[in-house]
């Protein structure tokens, strides 16, 4: 069996369980506890040189590393239901606005940017809650016009797909540091047919076993 070495509260992490779920896979999930620094500790270095969440240990001990080319290795692996579609003009956008999410808006609103603008720019949390809620509103907004476009459940399909598996951690998130998703309508109509899914219901952080309890 593989496994998932990951964070509950880690969107990243997040992300591939979702996908995981998506396709019936089964792992094994190992907690990398980010506020202990596990992350840092060599026995992790190992398994991924940059100390981030998520890597997916196959079970030929080979490491997996980058949430998004963990999921393109689960759709090359198992590949139905697709996580992309076949259709080059519609994969672009798909591709495109999952991007948004997790090259333009995660790098940087993660927790370690975030401590980084604590400690070294004196902002405390209120400082650092604000940059996050900046960046996702930005991200949001125009991720929100192009939702506009389309009359689909998701975002461009009638199923979910790669950018589902970016926007329902990013929702997440943006929930934590105060975002008003009020003002992304279509966007919450896409975390709300998600949200009714077993398969992210089972993903979500407080299902995860190394949540805290009571969440
Ligand atoms: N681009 C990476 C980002 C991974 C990432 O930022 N992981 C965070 C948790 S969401 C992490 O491990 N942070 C630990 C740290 O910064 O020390 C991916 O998509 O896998």
């Amino acid at each position: 069996m593989m496994t998932l070495h990951g964070y509950w509260r880690s969107s990243a992490s997040y992300r591939v369980r979702i996908a995981l779920a998506l396709k019936g896979v089964e792992v094994s999930h190992k907690s990398v506890d980010l506020r202990m620094g596990a992350q840092r500790g060599a026995d992790y270095l190992v398994k991924n040189p940059q100390g981030y969440v998520p890597v997916l240990e196959l079970e030929d001990g080979t490491m997996l590393r980058q949430s998004l080319a963990i999921m393109d290795y689960l759709d090359a692996t198992f590949r139905e239901p697709g996580l992309m579609p076949g259709e080059a003009l519609l994969r672009s956008k798909i591709l495109a606005a999952s991007l948004v999410i997790a090259s333009d808006i995660a790098p940087i609103q993660n927790s370690s940017v975030q401590n980084y603008i604590r400690a070294e720019y004196g902002q405390g949390d209120a400082g650092a809650m604000q940059w996050a809620e900046h960046w996702i509103s930005k991200g949001f907004a125009a991720l929100e016009q192009i939702a506009g476009e389309y009359n689909t459940p998701f975002l461009m399909t009638e199923h979910p797909m790669l950018f589902e598996c970016c926007l329902i951690p990013q929702v997440y998130n943006a929930r934590r540091f105060g975002v008003d998703m009020s003002a992304y309508p279509k966007l919450m109509a896409i975390d709300a047919a998600c949200r009714s899914l077993p398969e992210f219901e089972k993903a979500k952080p407080e299902n995860q076993a190394d949540a805290p309890q009571g969440l």
